[in-house]
């Protein structure tokens, strides 16, 4: 909580900054649209959240802009509710879930960091490092794999639906409760790499029928409005279930969230706030919302 607060602090002083000696009058609302448009919420859940805000304030009887901050913050609360949902495991042996995202988002760091989340709820895991293009990115989950002592799948030079297949089997015949696939970054605009995303996925059903049971983006806090288009981008060629958005300590674009909650609401499994093993976090509306508004 008090690292989602400091991340989000370059977000939050926008916002309450317009609070601070404030009238309720219109040239608060403007200010508070300005703020909100800053912080990459996107001109769809800002003016919904402006007007969700001025019927808070009339029902409320509002008189002060402490009121008024409170009010916004039960509002973003309500906005992003929608996109508070667990991580289910266990439904499925094992539970398959697969990995996507552009370069750099935070895919392989997730991983490592959700390794170890389900470790510490009792879970084996089983990585597959199906990001065959660089020998580095198999050596970047190796290492993940090591500090949580968790086996790993990966062939140098392999074809990452090959490596894919052998881990959702090595997974199955070893009784492993969760594989997590690692892939290479992409843009949804290289279309032939989006196809080879889209073979991983159908040969990991040829491994275990009804998987991948998870699809997940990960996405980089930090991208703003682009985020939304790699939502959508990556959810039309695949058929996401869920979001891990990082980077969220050190960001002034934390508004991105309201957004994806207006505009494509995938539930987001988990925030990370940090590059350690122990900074992912369940996301909780209600806690973003408190650590945007102070
Ligand atoms: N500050 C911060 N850095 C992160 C977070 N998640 C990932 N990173 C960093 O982002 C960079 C790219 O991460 P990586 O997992 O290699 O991205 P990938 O290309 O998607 O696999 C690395 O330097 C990570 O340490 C996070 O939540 N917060
Ligand atoms: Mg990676």
């Amino acid at each position: 909580m008090s690292r989602l607060k400091s991340g989000l602090r370059k977000t939050g002083t926008n916002i309450q900054a317009v609070f601070v000696n404030a009238q309720i009058d219109d040239a608060l609302y403007e200010e508070l649209e300005a703020a909100l448009l800053m912080s990459d919420a996107g001109v769809k859940a800002t003016e919904f959240l402006l007007d969700d805000l001025r019927a808070r304030v009339r029902a409320n009887m509002a008189t002060n802009a402490v009121q008024v901050r409170k009010l916004l913050g039960d509002a973003i609360a309500d906005l992003l509710k929608p996109l508070e949902k667990p991580l289910e495991i266990g439904r499925f042996t094992p539970t398959v879930i697969m990995v996507a995202g552009v370069n750099g988002a935070g895919k392989t760091t997730s991983i490592g960091k959700l390794t170890k989340h389900l470790a510490t709820e009792g879970c084996s895991v089983l990585l597959a490092a199906a990001d065959t293009f660089r020998a580095a990115a198999r050596e970047q989950l190796g290492v993940w794999a090591d500090r949580n002592t968790v086996e790993i799948i990966s062939q140098e030079g392999g074809d990452p639906s090959a490596v894919s297949f052998d881990a959702v089997n090595a997974g199955r015949a070893r009784g492993r409760d969760v594989v997590l696939v690692d892939t290479a970054g992409r843009l949804p605009t290289q279309l032939h790499l989006m196809d080879e995303l889209k073979k991983i996925k159908r040969v990991i059903g040829k491994a275990d029928a009804g998987a991948p049971h998870e699809v997940l983006l990960v996405i980089d806090g930090n991208t703003g409005q682009n985020a939304l288009a790699q939502v959508r981008a990556f959810d039309d060629a695949l058929g996401l279930t869920g979001l891990v958005v990082t980077k969220l300590d050190g960001t002034a674009k934390g508004g991105v969230l309201c957004a994806i909650a207006r505009e494509k609401p995938i539930p987001v499994y988990f925030i990370g706030v940090g590059e350690k093993l122990e900074d992912l976090e369940t996301f909780d509306a209600r806690e973003f919302a408190q650590a945007l508004l102070g």
